[in-house]
């Protein structure tokens, strides 16, 4: 494990890694920017709790006083919830400024997956990725996650990404960037609140061991992440149509507004949930859950390989 000054695991995290036994890593920016309190924290709980169930030990990873924590809990993890607003939203080119100046920030799927990889965590599980921004041909916003998941050998198990992105052109940096795209019993790439986004995954596998397999070959072959696609549960998904119109009206605002660059991703999810009167954190705590829960099954299964 490579040592990181600012960096600190939690004892039972840190047992977990030396004993070789299942972790998965959380992401924290979804907490501080992804939902509004008190829902975040509630849905945070569950996660964790998933996580455990399926025989895995939870990282959330967040920067908190300027300290990279690896594995936050209880108090902490209600503390971040709460302090949300004040949070920062830690993306990769961020983390050594906040980390020297000290802060409290939410860590994107990025920075996450960087920092699993330092601290020896193979598996991360969130809900969506960032992803190219519709008219990203002219704005170029495209989401340092994509860089990422080439470079940084760690799987994200995650619901596809929301149609606030260009899905069709995520799929191709993708692609470009060589990230295998799998889908965990499915063959189409889910759009985040509805199963289907009417693109495909690269390929299929309905059985974790099997993506446990291909993990630990991408690893092998040491050519970067790996990207597990996993609808949102049937009972949990929305109806596609009627959240496109959502995603539609809060883009328009957001265009009105001139919101850009980071603060874009924010601003989109906190509208979808005002215009979804509360519908759309429903299904969005169901897909982190299920999310979760699966990563956390891939988890026990890497452990079963070696
Ligand atoms: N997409 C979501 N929910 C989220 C995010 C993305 O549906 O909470 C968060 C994740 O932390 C992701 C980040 O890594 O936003 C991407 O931000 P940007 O587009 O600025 O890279
Ligand atoms: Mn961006």
């Amino acid at each position: 494990m490579a040592f990181i000054d600012h960096m600190n695991i939690s004892e039972e995290v840190a047992d977990a890694i030396k004993d070789n036994s299942p972790v998965v890593a959380l992401e924290s920016t979804i907490i501080t920017h992804g939902m509004p309190f008190p829902q975040n924290l509630d849905i945070a709980l569950a996660v964790e709790a998933e996580v455990r169930n399926s025989g895995a030990v939870p990282a959330t990873i967040a920067i908190m006083d300027g300290v990279l924590e690896v594995g936050i809990s209880g108090d902490r993890l209600e503390e971040l919830s709460e302090r949300n607003e004040e949070a920062a939203k830690a993306s990769r080119r961020d983390v050594a400024s906040i980390l020297v100046k000290g802060g409290l920030a939410g860590t994107t799927v990025a920075t996450t997956m960087q920092i699993a990889k330092a601290a020896d965590i193979k598996i991360f599980a969130t809900g969506g990725i960032g992803g190219v921004h519709r008219g990203a041909e002219i704005s170029f916003d495209i989401s340092a996650d994509l860089a990422e998941l080439a470079r940084t050998p760690v799987a994200v198990v995650c619901a596809g990404a929301k149609s606030i992105l260009d899905i069709g052109k995520t799929l191709e940096v993708l692609e470009s960037n060589g990230v295998p795209v799998i889908g965990y019993g499915s063959d189409s790439f889910p759009a985040f609140f509805s199963r289907d986004s009417g693109y495909f995954v690269d390929h299929r596998f309905d059985d974790v061991n099997d993506i446990a397999l291909m993990i630990k070959t991408q690893n092998q072959l040491e050519m970067g992440g790996v990207l597990v696609a996993v609808p949102i549960p049937e009972t949990d998904a929305m109806d596609g149509k009627k959240i496109e119109e959502i995603i539609q009206m809060a883009l328009k605002e957001a265009n009105e507004k001139g919101i850009s660059r980071k603060d874009l991703t924010p601003y989109l999810l906190q509208k979808i949930f005002e215009l979804s009167k509360g519908e759309s954190l429903k299904a969005n705590g169901a897909l982190i859950r299920n999310n979760a829960a699966v990563a956390g099954k891939i988890a026990v299964a890497l452990c079963e390989l070696k």
